[in-house]
């Protein structure tokens, strides 16, 4: 494939602060992405409401996610930059999506299956449909890939079945695109700081599982400094580190952050205990999160400007979008 047809397409929920996750896992790559490929990155707000969220501190997180996506290094000129709500195609793209694809293929979402928790009875239609909206967000760009964290991995499988059913379905071969993820090799999924087993997330209760991009040099110490570990030394291989997970996801942020592979660490640091490690991890991610906090928090003091991107970005997301929604519906024949 040239790289002209090449598209690129992820989103984030405005859900609340973004962390350390959401950075390794997703944001790294989309602002690496921006320079190979035409990149469209989007503030899913429809996908944010399929839990409860307060309306105005809704309003407010959508602005403090585009912030952070500036601040992390997207440049709105080179990128489309909008939120989803704002485009109507992602909802009507949705339907139909919905039309497609089967039960039993949503019936198999962890993600649902986690979010709901014991009561699945009480949760929203649409936490449980949000897979398909995640696949009209990419189809209806007809994007070809999309950085995402490892925990997405199986909505884009699901996506790419969609997409394979519509072209089946109305007999309209290659028409979407079978979207293909790209998901960091060293770090896909970044764990909280309190529990190995657990990805890192905006909704976890405690603040002191994650570090969230606003979070200060003092804040970064102290939870680094409560970070669960263990009472080994740091080994000198991967392999015993293979059951001390919460050892490793320190060591892995470690070594995404300065560049170095694991290996390495692990030369730099074996036989050290975790209070020398912590230390040295403390001060690399002072020195490469809170540049990104404190713009996050210089944009947040013109709203205005960021209001402005999000029309820019919405302009031309709905040419596009409008163009492939022609097609949709000529081949779905709705009139
Ligand atoms: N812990 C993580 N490690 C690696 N990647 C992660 N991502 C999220 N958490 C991690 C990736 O960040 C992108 C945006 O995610 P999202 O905010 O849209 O949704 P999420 O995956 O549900 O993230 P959270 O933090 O867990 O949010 P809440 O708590 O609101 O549900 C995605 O590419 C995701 O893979």
């Amino acid at each position: 494939m040239s790289d002209k047809k090449k598209l690129v397409f992820s989103g984030v929920q405005p859900t609340g602060n973004l962390h350390l996750g959401n950075l390794l896992g997703a944001i790294k790559n989309f602002v690496s992405l921006q320079k190979e490929m035409e990149c469209i990155y989007c503030v899913v707000d429809l996908h944010a409401i399929t839990v409860m969220q307060d309306p105005k501190k809704l309003k407010e997180n959508i602005l403090e996610t585009t912030a952070s996506f500036l601040a992390s290094g997207l440049d709105s000129d080179k990128s489309i930059i909008f939120n989803q709500s704002s485009v109507s195609g992602h909802a009507e793209l949705a339907w139909i999506l919905n039309c497609v694809a089967r039960l039993g293929w949503l019936n198999r979402m962890t993600q649902f299956k986690d979010k709901a928790g014991s009561d699945k009875e009480k949760a929203s239609v649409g936490l449980y449909i949000y897979p398909n909206l995640m696949a009209a967000d990419i189809l209806l760009y007809k994007a070809t890939h999309v950085p995402v964290g490892a925990d997405q991995k199986q909505h884009l499988e699901l996506c790419r079945d969609i997409a394979q059913k519509f072209n089946n379905d109305f007999s309209c071969e290659n028409f979407f695109p079978l979207p293909e993820p790209l998901i960091q090799k060293n770090i896909s999924r970044v764990m909280s700081l309190r529990d190995g087993t657990k990805k890192m997330s905006k909704s976890e209760d405690s603040d002191y599982s994650r570090i969230n991009l606003k979070d200060t040099a003092d804040e970064i110490s102290k939870k680094v400094k409560k970070a669960k570990t263990d009472s080994l030394p740091i080994p000198e291989t991967e392999k015993e580190l293979e059951k001390r997970l919460e050892a490793l996801n320190l060591l892995n942020i470690y070594s995404e952050i300065t560049n170095k592979s694991l290996k390495e660490v692990l030369k730099e640091m074996s036989g050290k205990d975790f209070s020398y490690f912590k230390n040295k991890l403390s001060e690399v991610l002072v020195d490469s999160v809170c540049p990104i906090g404190k713009k996050i928090k210089e944009l947040m003091s013109d709203k205005v400007y960021l209001q402005k991107v999000l029309i820019k970005g919405k302009e031309k997301a709905s040419k596009k979008a409008e163009e492939n929604l022609k097609k949709i519906r000529e081949i779905v024949g709705l009139l």
